[in-house]
């Protein structure tokens, strides 16, 4: 039985290849940033746990791999997520036009309703940018998605982003009747596309 926390979610960063989505999740999680790219083969996750309203929230990250040949293995991690998170690099326009197909694969292998945030990354690098905020403030609009920039680097908006992930989970939570299934087990309340109330240890899947 789950303990020490009033909510499980599960996240998924996904994204094309180097746009720091493993950065994002290292300065989260952890606090810490390398220059060094090491390219994620497969996926891997990280724990943080937050306050929200007065209620413990444990996030459970996982990190997919963007290089396509992982494509597979990472697809099969959409479907029990809460929340999915879709990286661009503001520096690498293709990174950005990507996010359309990025979209489509949680359409096609998400659970419905999963909820969505697009995250413009390595905000640091202003001589590099190539992609406007403003333009990807309308884009995401017309998407109705919300959107956030950061940089790994430097910390900027990379709490802000996860917890805004964190609040729009937990409010759809909130006002979602419960079912009458054992989705809430004690006091700990599980997303209800989880299918199971795994914790860390147990998410060998
Ligand atoms: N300047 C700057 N560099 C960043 C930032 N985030 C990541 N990087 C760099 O970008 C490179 C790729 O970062 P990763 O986090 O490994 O990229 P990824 O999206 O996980 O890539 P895959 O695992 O291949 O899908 C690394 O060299 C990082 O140091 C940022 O916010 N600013
Ligand atoms: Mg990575």
């Amino acid at each position: 039985m789950p303990e020490g926390y009033d909510y499980l979610f599960k996240l998924l960063l996904i994204g094309d290849s180097g746009v720091g989505k493993s950065c994002l999740l290292l300065r989260f999680a952890e606090d810490a940033f390398t220059d060094s790219y090491l390219s994620t083969i497969g996926v891997d996750f990280k724990i943080r746990t937050i306050e929200l309203d007065g209620k413990t929230v444990k996030l459970q990250i996982w990190d997919t791999a963007g290089q396509e040949r992982f494509r597979t293995i990472a697809a099969a991690y959409y479907r029990g997520a809460h929340g999915i998170i879709v990286v661009y690099d503001v520096t690498d326009g293709e990174s950005y036009e990507h996010i359309k197909s990025w979209l489509t694969e949680i359409d096609r292998y998400a659970t419905e309703g999963v909820h969505k945030l697009l995250v413009g990354n390595k905000a640091d690098l202003a001589e590099r940018r190539v992609v406007q905020h403003g333009a990807a403030q309308e884009f995401a609009a017309q998407l109705d998605i919300p959107l956030l920039e950061t940089s790994a680097k430097t910390a900027a908006g990379v709490e802000d982003a996860f917890i805004a992930m964190a609040k729009q989970i937990k409010e759809s939570v909130d006002s979602t009747p419960e079912p009458s299934n054992n989705s809430k087990s004690g006091n700990v309340t599980v997303g209800r596309s989880l299918e199971t109330e795994k914790d860390s240890e147990g998410c060998a899947c």
